[in-house]
């Protein structure tokens, strides 16, 4: 089952979209374990592919398309991630990659875990204002703010977001969650976030444990 998992990160590290694909379905059929496939197959392979960018073997072009390969290989996972618990509440998260910043993965599985746990989420989508922001909370009046960053100099923008939402007078209404390759603990002290975490699994056991 390894190996399934293995030549799946391969194909999305080198950008096989359709061939990705098939090995994501080839995977499911033979067992392998759906998170599994997600952190050891898809998340890894987009950690090479960050890598052979800062080794200068890869530039922009093969990122995209392995980012592409990513995205299909993931809309075939959904899914079958875990369904929600019968009992559970529905709380509500607001979320969004932090202006300035267009990567989207991170935030998208984020998204989809906390969905498959049963959240109502709220996706503002990418390069998201701290006024677009603070205008969701007072429509949607949810429990959690979760901010995507990927790019060092955007961490920024999740600094001026807490800010604004403290100005506008609504940050204690909310659950404040950061994250993002860039993004450490230290950080979201720092900037008065109420919670990091380092993967979309742990985001969302936080908002369990915040929740109850
Ligand atoms: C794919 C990718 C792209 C794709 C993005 C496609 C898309 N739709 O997102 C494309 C090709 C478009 C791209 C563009 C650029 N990229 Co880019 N990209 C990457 C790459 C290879 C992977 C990112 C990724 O998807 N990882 C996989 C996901 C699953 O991981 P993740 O986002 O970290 O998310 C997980 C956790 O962090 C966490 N998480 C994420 N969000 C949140 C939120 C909360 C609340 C919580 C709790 C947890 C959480 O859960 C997720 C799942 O477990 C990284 C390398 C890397 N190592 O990160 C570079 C990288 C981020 N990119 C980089 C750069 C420089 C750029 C560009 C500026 C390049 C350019 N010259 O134009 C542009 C940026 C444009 C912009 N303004 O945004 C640099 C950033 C350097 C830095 N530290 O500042 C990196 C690190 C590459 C490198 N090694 O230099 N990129």
């Amino acid at each position: 089952m390894s190996d399934i998992i293995a030549s799946l990160k391969d194909l999305v590290v080198r950008g096989k979209k359709n061939e990705a694909a098939v090995e994501v379905k080839r995977a499911l059929d033979a067992g392998c374990d759906p998170g599994a496939i997600m952190k050891d197959g898809l998340v890894s392979a987009m950690s090479v592919v960050g890598q052979k960018y800062s080794s200068g073997e890869y530039f922009l072009p093969q990122m995209m398309i392995a980012a592409r390969a990513m995205t299909t290989a993931l809309e075939i996972l959904k899914p079958h991630l875990a369904g929600p618990a019968a009992e559970q509440k529905k709380e509500k998260a607001v979320i969004g990659t932090v202006s300035g910043d267009f990567h989207d993965i991170g935030k998208n599985i984020v998204k989809m875990m906390l969905e498959s746990a049963g959240y109502e989420v709220v996706d503002l989508g990418v390069d998201v204002s701290a006024e677009s922001f603070v205008e969701a909370v007072r429509r949607e009046s949810p429990r959690f703010v979760l901010m995507s960053a990927l790019i060092t100099l955007t961490m920024e923008s999740m600094r001026r977001t807490v800010a604004a939402l403290e100005e506008a007078g609504v940050r204690s209404n909310v659950k404040i969650g950061i994250g993002g390759a860039p993004v450490t603990h230290k950080f979201a002290a720092e900037i008065g976030a109420d919670f990091y975490t380092e993967d979309a699994y742990g985001c969302v056991e936080t908002c369990k444990r915040l929740a109850a």
